[in-house]
């Protein structure tokens, strides 16, 4: 009895008892899927081509991706690029650093996806001031001054005598959809306010210019092993869920604009399944930015009645 009572004084010590069983793992994966399209397979992959390759704006839009340092933008275009490739492509320069990767604005265009519209590759924010991507930049994107191979300065803001500056930008060279690229970790383990800050102002002059916004969530393989080991269980993951939900608060986008991905990264082979959230997430943009472009330029149409 003594011996009993000694034991299960060491168990419960421990946390544990002999007649409370330990409680069961958090649920990784959901009863049902949270999003649709649930069945990922070549003919969803085809009608999403489909859709995109019949987007056909009047003006080649621009879709503007900004981000913290490291989240992924120089991956994620390198990712679609591969996509319309149909091969690895790494024309985009990617890697791990303190300090932003990506220096300069860079244009990437490409005979398939990309035809009829234009990606454009920023320096990563930083959360202190005087590093990194300099938000007072953000308006010249916006408004098309910034020509590209500007090279950016975390210290100054692009002005009139650079010779990257365009004066009179037309409506082609603006801004058609900013597409805010996080990675779905840090939003997972709380997004650090001094990031916060800056981000907000940004969305606060990209609502006056009336841009509309997408946000994708990178490294979603990284956030839950449930989607490393299955790319599929995306749309079933519990963490994914609770990071789209957590960034729609932060950004103040709705949940429908987020999308979380895999970029192309360690693999080297092309793969329907992979495709498929990169797709639904560049769809997405693009009729966007195409509803930009018909929004406009019907309202010059009226302005000129
Ligand atoms: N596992 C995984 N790694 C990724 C993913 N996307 C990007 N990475 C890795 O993250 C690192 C940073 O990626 P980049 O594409 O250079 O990030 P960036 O946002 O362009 O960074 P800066 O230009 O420095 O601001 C690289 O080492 C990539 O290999 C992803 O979806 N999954
Ligand atoms: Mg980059």
């Amino acid at each position: 009895m003594i011996l009993y009572l000694h034991i299960r004084y060491l168990l419960e010590s421990m946390g544990g008892s002999p007649s409370t069983p330990p409680p069961p793992p958090p649920k990784k994966l959901t009863d049902r899927p949270w999003r649709q399209p649930s069945t990922w397979n070549a003919t969803l992959e085809q009608s999403i081509l489909s859709d995109i390759r019949q987007l056909d704006p009047q003006k080649k839009p621009n879709l503007l991706i900004l981000g913290p340092v490291g989240a992924g933008k120089s991956s994620f275009i390198n990712s679609i690029l591969s996509i319309g490739k149909g091969r690895k492509c790494a024309s985009a320069p990617t890697g791990e650093s303190s300090s932003s990767w990506t220096l300069d604005l860079d244009r990437f265009t490409e005979r398939s996806l990309l035809k009829k519209y234009r990606l454009l590759d920023c320096m990563g924010i930083e959360p202190t001031v005087g590093h990194g991507f300099h938000p007072e930049d953000i308006v010249c994107l916006l408004k098309g001054h910034v020509k590209k191979g500007y090279k950016f300065n975390p210290a100054s803001p692009i002005t009139e005598s650079s010779e990257h500056y365009r004066r009179n930008p037309e409506f082609g060279d603006q801004t058609h959809c900013v597409i805010f690229v996080v990675n779905a970790k840090t939003i997972h383990s709380g997004i650090p306010p001094a990031y916060v800050q800056k981000i907000s102002y940004l969305q606060d002059k990209i609502k006056r210019e009336h841009i509309p916004r997408i946000l994708i969530l990178t490294k979603a393989d990284q956030l839950c092993d449930e989607v490393e080991r299955d790319i599929t269980n995306m749309f079933w993951s519990v963490k994914v869920q609770e990071a789209v939900k957590t960034a729609s608060e932060v950004f103040s986008i709705d949940q429908a604009s987020i999308h979380p991905v895999k970029n192309y990264e360690v693999d080297f082979n092309i793969d329907t399944k992979t495709n498929i959230p990169l797709l639904i997430a560049l769809r997405q943009t693009m009729q966007y930015a195409a509803d930009r472009v018909e929004r406009v330029l019907d309202n010059d149409d009226d302005d000129s009645d």
